[in-house]
């Protein structure tokens, strides 16, 4: 007997479109192709020990860092599927250096989708949570390929963002700009399956996740900010315990969940931080405000940003609203 409340991606995506009028249904499509795309990088994930697929390729990638064959397959399979589907009009990932046109021979649709195929991929070896994260916008060039611009828009126009863990079990978060859904896999049926409705980030937590290991290369606020949280005072729930897994999608996914704040700061050499907005940042700050949280880069609301280049980086601040007030504070001082 199937429970009536079992509710899959694609059964979900088609009843907000219900709700949401202007919706145009071709998006349940576009989310289909996501969540087959997800499913063939989840199931090499799982055997990644098993077919020899661990370790690196020997290549870099365009930000310096050494590219594992996970990560290769991953970008692939996302653009071999969702390049030739007919809702897209141009792709860019973490792992090209620029925008990725449709394949000749294939339609161009209106959205266009950026991507981190395989994020904390430093923790592939070790067994540890990673995952995948993008970001849907609408095209602003008229017809035909997709641009640059197309790729360089405002986080705030996003029309859907989300990510995807692959940890003790592969969950699928993502919102369209109506709340915040979960969906775990079922191996079983082959289905994400509706599990964490409407999620909404604690205002306060007891959590902060960054690497502290930089700290002396941090400027003086930040480094203020993260001895404060450490201070003993119970009336504020301090001191809270550090959590960092090192995996971005994975220290956010549980900062979404138990409440918290997450922050890769820039440094006194680096301002920019490590972080990238269009790949990393945007999606993500989608889904925590989206969830009732705040995203900044310090200063600014991360979906307010203007992107000036595919692989622009940012500093984050990113957690519940009361956290990421109160780090704000520490850093406009
Ligand atoms: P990784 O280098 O393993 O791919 O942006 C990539 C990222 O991981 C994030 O997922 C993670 O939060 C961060 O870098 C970890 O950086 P540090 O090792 O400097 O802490």
């Amino acid at each position: 007997m199937i429970p009536t409340q079992v509710i899959t991606i694609s059964r979900h995506i088609m009843e907000q479109e219900r709700k949401y009028p202007e919706a145009s249904g071709e998006f349940s499509g576009l989310l289909s192709d996501i969540t087959l795309a997800v499913k063939l990088i989840a199931r090499d994930v799982r055997k990644a020990g098993l077919v020899n697929i661990l370790g690196l390729t020997g290549s870099e990638n365009v930000h310096g860092e050494r590219v594992t064959k996970l990560d290769e397959y991953a970008n692939r399979v996302l653009y071999d599927i969702l390049g030739r589907t007919g809702h897209l009009c141009v792709l860019a990932s973490e792992e090209a250096h620029s925008i990725l046109t449709i394949p000749e021979g294939y339609p161009h649709g209106k959205y266009v989708f950026l991507f981190d195929p395989l994020d904390g991929s430093s923790n592939i070896d070790a067994n540890a949570t990673i995952g995948t994260i993008f970001s849907v916008q609408k095209r602003i060039s008229a017809g035909g390929p997709g641009t640059l611009e197309d790729c360089l828009q405002q986080g705030s126009r996003q029309v859907c963002a989300g990510y995807i863990v692959y940890g003790s079990s592969t969950m699928f978060v993502y919102t369209t700009g109506h709340g915040v859904h979960g969906f775990t896999y079922d191996p079983t049926c082959g289905e994400f399956l509706l599990s964490h409705e409407d999620i909404k980030i604690p205002e306060k937590g007891k959590y902060y996740s960054v690497n502290e290991g930089n700290y002396h290369s941090w400027a003086d606020d930040t480094k203020k900010y993260i001895d404060w949280l450490k201070e003993t005072d119970k009336a504020t729930g301090r001191p809270y315990g550090l959590r960092y897994i090192g995996s971005l999608v994975a220290d956010v996914h549980r900062t979404l969940l138990y409440g918290g704040i997450f922050l890769y700061p820039g440094s006194v050499k680096k301002p920019e931080g490590k972080l990238r907005l269009l790949y990393e940042a945007s999606p993500l700050a989608m889904v925590i405000e989206q969830a009732g949280g705040e995203a900044t880069d310090g200063k600014t609301r991360i979906l307010d940003i203007i992107p000036k280049d595919l692989h622009q980086r940012t500093p984050l601040i990113i957690g519940g609203k009361d956290e990421v007030g109160t780090a704000q504070r520490f850093l406009n001082t």
